[in-house]
């Protein structure tokens, strides 16, 4: 009823549906025609989804995407974006409108832009680098897509739904927490919600270059000659399009032609002696290009094997350790999303002067800027999708949705060569399911690219007295074991010196947690907690503790800087953050910071 006379009430622009399409992740965006949509979007907070059901919650048809405007004066229309206030994308709104801080709920954004349609030949393509968490898109009215999970990229084919001169696109997110969701109701972080990272239209030819993969194959370290294979795949199964790969500096100019799947492959075969491989120490990377017969992608690409032989790791063939730090993606200064070069730039400085050749990006996957300024600073990354804690490990969409994640996170930044290790999941109970559901993920990601690392964050199985030991049935779908410890946080610190480590399993070790809280500026003596005495004395004790544990091949310590967490409510001192970094969370150091540097110094 209510519908009939809203019916009779509004004028409604009765739109010709249009076949909404989402199409796999697009390699390396940033080389491609791309017009931005970052700027100031409005937006209005929607706390019931009035603006996608109706009164028995039906999805309705007269929803905000329809972005309707009164047509005569006594039309009732109760929602306007164009009177509503506005905020910045990428950006996440808990920084951005102070009624939004704790907010978890639905929030629709809108923007328009110009176009001059149609594009002979072309597609065009809009691309969202990452919306937390739920996400719906319109344009012109028309649903373009809808796409779960919070960190990574996804782009929609919008072509047919373009008009000449403006163009509205209209995006509901919702950040409500669900048990079956990656990551799940519980996480010790912020729940940024909204569009977080770029938003850019794309304009690709109707038959584009989807993906492409180059990879230094593994060799011995006194090989004359080095094999650099590439794998390419265009958008559509296209045989006989000739496919170039020219990297000038290389004097590299070869050919391949794709088979009826719309897949091509070549070898190169560079002489060693020309060849100058990407390490933290030589961050080279050489200008290569591709092209096929309708398009072209220029990228900066270096080149370096990572493997293990035993307890060891080795980068190009050579023992490395790594000398890490965890970081999440948050900004240097306060808190908020972090979204940009220069905030990543920011962060992997502190980290640089930490003496890091390591970071690990915790606990989701990071913006692309972040992952290329790690690359170009010469940082090795671990990568990781937010499989933590209590994961529905027997429901199948929640497998579909962590094995998405983990795709678009190995498609999007497999041809960065300081990514070293993928990491499925962290601290998750043990259950015959869970080994199931990660196993398999462990496989996917090996299927997707077996010249990196698998690795995940475990935990201590049994600790009784000094001896702790670490079993885990994903030993054998790992590359490297890595557990976190809080020894001196969440347990004694005077034990640490009497600590005995049982890692049954000849692969190398990491470290990929320890540390604890100190409120940057409050001093007092090495056992009072929230000192920074007391988490310089931490720093010390684990220390000399992690550096006797047979096979360590690196740390990670928990973490660079405070950031906020809604589980982390102790007045005067967390105030919603995490007080676990070396930096605080307006960038003063603290005094465990020095610590580590000293020790990392020394691993040099
Ligand atoms: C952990 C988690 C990390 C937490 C940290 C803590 O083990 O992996 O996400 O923030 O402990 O501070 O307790």
């Amino acid at each position: 009823m209510k519908n009939k006379i809203l019916l009779s009430l509004i004028t409604v622009m009765m739109t010709v549906a249009v076949e909404a399409q989402e199409v796999p992740q697009v390699a390396n965006i940033m080389s491609r025609e791309t017009m931005s949509l970052n700027g100031d979007w409005h937006y209005i907070v929607d706390v019931q989804e009035e603006g996608y059901y109706d009164y028995r919650m039906n999805p309705t048809r007269w929803g905000f995407f329809r972005n309707a405007k009164p047509q005569k004066p006594e039309d009732l229309i109760e929602y306007d974006f164009d009177k509503a206030a506005t905020m910045r994308i990428p950006g996440d709104w808990n920084t951005q409108d102070e009624r939004l801080f704790f907010y978890e709920g639905t929030v629709w954004f809108k923007t328009s832009f110009q176009a001059q349609v149609p594009i002979e030949n072309c597609r065009t393509l809009l691309y969202f680098g990452a919306v937390n968490y739920d996400c719906r898109v319109w344009v012109n009215g028309h649903e373009a897509g809808h796409h779960i999970g919070g960190f990574t990229p996804f782009n929609f084919d919008v072509t047919d739904m373009l008009q000449n001169g403006e163009n509205t696109v209209i995006v509901k997110v919702d950040n409500k927490r669900k048990a079956e969701a990656i990551p799940t109701q519980i996480f010790d972080w912020w729940n940024y919600g909204g569009i977080t990272r770029d938003v850019l239209v794309v304009k690709v030819p109707e038959t584009y270059i989807e993906n492409y993969k180059l990879e230094l194959q593994k060799a011995d370290v006194n090989a004359k000659q080095r094999e650099i294979t590439m794998t390419a795949h265009l958008n559509k199964p296209e045989a006989g399009q000739t496919l170039t790969l020219t990297i000038p500096e290389l004097k590299v100019k070869q050919q391949c032609v794709t088979d009826a799947e719309g897949n091509a492959s070549l070898t190169l075969r560079i002489p060693s002696k020309r060849l100058s491989l990407w390490s933290p120490d030589n961050p080279k990377r050489y200008s290569v290009t591709l092209a096929s017969d309708h398009d072209v992608v220029a990228d900066s690409i270096g080149f370096r094997t990572i493997e293990t032989r035993g307890k060891q790791l080795l980068l190009n063939g050579k023992p490395i350790f790594l000398r890490g730090i965890s970081i999440h993606e948050e900004k240097p200064f306060g808190g908020g999303r972090a979204n940009c070069t220069a905030d990543a730039h920011t962060l992997l400085s502190w980290a640089k002067e930490l003496g890091c050749n390591f970071v690990r990006l915790a606990h989701y996957p990071h913006n692309e800027y972040a992952v290329r300024e790690a690359e170009r600073m010469g940082i090795l990354v671990w990568s990781e999708i937010p499989c933590y804690w209590t994961i529905s490990w027997t429901n199948p969409d929640t497998y579909k949705n962590a094995e998405r994640q983990l795709t678009d996170m190995i498609r999007r930044d497999q041809n960065r060569a300081n990514v070293i290790i993928w990491s499925i999941a962290n601290e998750t109970p043990h259950s015959a399911e869970r080994d199931l559901f990660l196993s398999r993920l462990s496989k996917h990601a090996r299927s997707l690219d077996s010249s990196r690392l698998i690795s995940m964050a475990m935990e201590v199985t049994s600790a009784s007295n000094y001896k702790n030991r670490l079993q885990d049935n994903m030993n054998e779908y790992v590359d490297v074991i890595s557990f976190n410890q809080y020894i001196g946080w969440y347990r004694d610190v005077n034990d640490a010196p009497k600590m005995e480590w049982e890692i049954p399993y000849d692969k190398p070790v990491i470290i990929s947690e320890f540390g604890g809280g100190a409120k940057a500026g409050l001093h007092g003596p090495k056992n009072q907690r929230w000192t920074e005495e007391f988490q310089e004395n931490l720093y010390r004790e684990n220390i000399g503790m992690i550096d006797k544990i047979d096979g360590l091949a690196g740390t990670t310590p928990w973490i660079l800087k405070d950031f906020r967490s809604p589980r982390r409510v102790l007045d005067g001192i967390q105030d919603y953050y995490n007080r676990k970094g070396l930096f605080s969370d307006n960038g003063e150091k603290k005094k465990a910071f020095y610590v580590l540097q000293e020790w990392y110094e020394k691993k040099k």
